[in-house]
């Protein structure tokens, strides 16, 4: 028995919710035949046997299905985020309640597991002691990307060893995606095995019409916001510094912008809108500078700015360089295996004569440290990692440079003092939030339930997220839906759509109408730490995200 703390215990006893629909006997009933998101003939092509699948609602029915056992493999993918031990849990009750002797097994160390073939048998006693737990250790989670044949082979000897029927991939859009491939492999080859996907990112990228929200984006920001509320109090209460503060979420900026909406801080940067107005990084330093020259007229020289991760990646003038960077060093091309034996010393300028004049200018003008960083060895699916440039600092320095310009012209009277913070790893394990762990719960069981159905290539879906949890929607998205063509590793391949933050969207347009007043005013909002145990009104909130987008 591990050690577990007072909270721990007294959660574990917590029984998540779950959508009527699954409590009892259900129908199964499809709708029309879908298309991809974009690209549609080269998808269809690509999918023969997974494409233009029907959605799949799971509702309430009379009829009793006799089902037979159901084995099924489990595999962590990609970045923790909380409640990915209920989506466990959901799936062993849900196939234990299918059929009493079916099994789970879980594949160790993400993605890997399967093809080195190493995993457990997951039994009650082990599932009982990570539920509403956070992260992702009853199996450990691991970034490798499935898409070689001889991977996909690797791994059927396994599953057909196990005696397995279906694989559930947990993992975010690229996970996904290699869990759509994998599904039309294995249905290409006629091997008897579907796979389903859930889900799972902080980011929340991994949204679309099918797929609200998903999981662990809820506790994380939840996480975050607490903390942010925490230092909007000390940066009020001392009233000496600025706090820069970013925020994980990868590419897109909806951790940033649910944070803002919770906590209203003084400056929250959208990487969407900086790409959208084309703004330059000179532009961007002038907006922040601009409200801090504001709040020193009014003698407060403190505040709180939220930086989104991805943020140098959607200036246009670092796009095009992040991009150039990306095809330069992509795994497995020449030029990458030639900078890896170029000196240290002579690397960054190795890089600009290899790029763009134009590139070349805006990558020179970076501090070395960031430059330096962008030229870091790529995650496996080829994008760079952003969560080690450090944003906050190159803003916070050009920030300085710019505040001191204008003290010069008379244009500022204030002091700058910088505090820098990085909130990232901080939430992505922590216990889930009511919600997390009723949605993941949810998608675990429906995914268990769609396996059972002999379906394969579909991504578990929970709907009407702002509904109690007992109207949910339960039922499966076929993959290929959300499938588009995108340059990865410099050449085009087809993937999920990324999600970001829409432009046009409530949550957006509502942040707009109030940036203004928040950027000049004191108006912090402190949420507190997430409860679990209380009113419903306190502990059973859903984003302020999915709350405008469904209002
Ligand atoms: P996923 O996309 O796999 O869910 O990961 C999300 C994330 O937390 C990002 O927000 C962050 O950029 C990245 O993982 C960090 O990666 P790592 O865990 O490898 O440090």
């Amino acid at each position: 028995m591990m050690n577990i703390s007072a909270l721990q215990k007294e959660r574990a006893k917590y029984q998540p919710k779950l959508p009527k629909s699954l409590k009892g006997d259900f129908i199964l009933v499809e709708g029309e035949k879908t298309r991809s998101v974009a690209d549609q003939d080269e998808i269809a092509s690509l999918f023969p046997h997974t494409y233009g699948m029907p959605v799949i609602n799971f509702i309430e029915g009379t009829q009793p299905r006799n089902f037979d056992p159901v084995n099924v493999g489990v595999i962590l993918s990609g970045g923790q985020a909380p409640g990915g031990h209920n989506v466990i849990s959901g799936i062993f009750d849900g196939v234990k309640r299918i059929h009493p002797n079916s099994r789970v097994f879980g594949f160790l160390g993400g993605p890997g597991g399967l093809v080195k073939h190493e995993y457990i048998e997951l039994n009650a006693g082990i599932v009982d002691e990570y539920r509403n737990t956070g992260g992702f250790d009853i199996i450990g989670s691991g970034r490798t990307k499935l898409e070689e044949h001889a991977q996909f082979d690797k791994g059927l000897q396994i599953i057909k060893d196990l005696g397995l029927n279906a694989l559930i991939v947990i993992g975010g859009d690229d996970s996904n995606t290699n869990a759509c491939v994998l599904a039309e492999y294995y249905a290409a080859n006629k091997a008897d095995v579907r796979v389903i996907g859930c889900p799972k990112t902080i980011d929340g990228d991994l949204k679309n019409e099918m797929i609200e929200a998903s999981f662990g984006f809820d506790t994380a920001t939840k996480v975050y916001s607490e903390l942010i509320g925490n230092i909007q109090r000390d940066a009020n209460s001392a009233k000496k510094y600025w706090h820069f503060i970013k925020l994980m979420g990868r590419s897109a900026s909806h951790i940033g912008l649910e944070c803002a909406l919770k906590t209203q801080p003084n400056i929250t940067l959208i990487s969407e809108e900086v790409a959208e107005k084309k703004e330059t990084l000179d532009k961007i330093v002038e907006y922040m500078a601009e409200v801090i020259a504001n709040r020193a007229e009014h003698g407060e020289n403190f505040g709180v700015a939220l930086i989104p991760e991805g943020l140098v990646e959607f200036v246009p003038e670092m796009k095009i360089l992040i991009g150039e960077l990306n095809d330069l060093l992509a795994e497995g091309t020449k030029t990458a295996e030639i900078f890896q034996n170029v000196k240290k010393s002579y690397r960054l300028e190795w890089v600009a004569e290899k790029i763009s004049r134009e590139s070349a200018v805006v990558f020179k003008s970076l501090p070395p440290g960031i430059a330096n960083q962008l030229t870091l060895d790529r995650d496996p699916h080829g994008n760079v990692q952003v969560s080690l440039i450090e944003t906050e600092k190159l803003l916070g320095e050009m920030v300085k440079a710019k505040l001191d310009e204008m003290k010069k012209d008379d244009k500022y009277v204030g002091k700058f003092s910088t505090q820098y913070h990085f909130f990232g790893y901080e939430g992505r394990c922590a216990a889930p939030s009511n919600f997390d762990a009723d949605y993941c719960y949810s998608l675990g069981y429906t995914a268990a339930v769609l396996a059972a159905s002999g379906k394969t290539g579909y991504m578990s879906s929970v709907r009407s997220l702002t509904a109690p949890a007992g109207e949910w929607i339960a039922g499966g998205v076929p993959i290929t839906m959300m499938l588009n063509m995108e340059k990865r590793h410099g050449h085009m391949k087809p993937v999920i759509q990324k999600a970001l933050v829409d432009l046009k969207g409530a949550p957006y347009r509502y942040f707009i109408s109030k940036r203004g007043e928040w950027a000049l005013n004191t108006s912090y909002v402190y949420p507190g730490p997430i409860q679990y145990f209380g009113p419903t009104e306190v502990c059973d909130l859903t984003t302020e995200t999915l709350k405008l987008e469904q209002a």
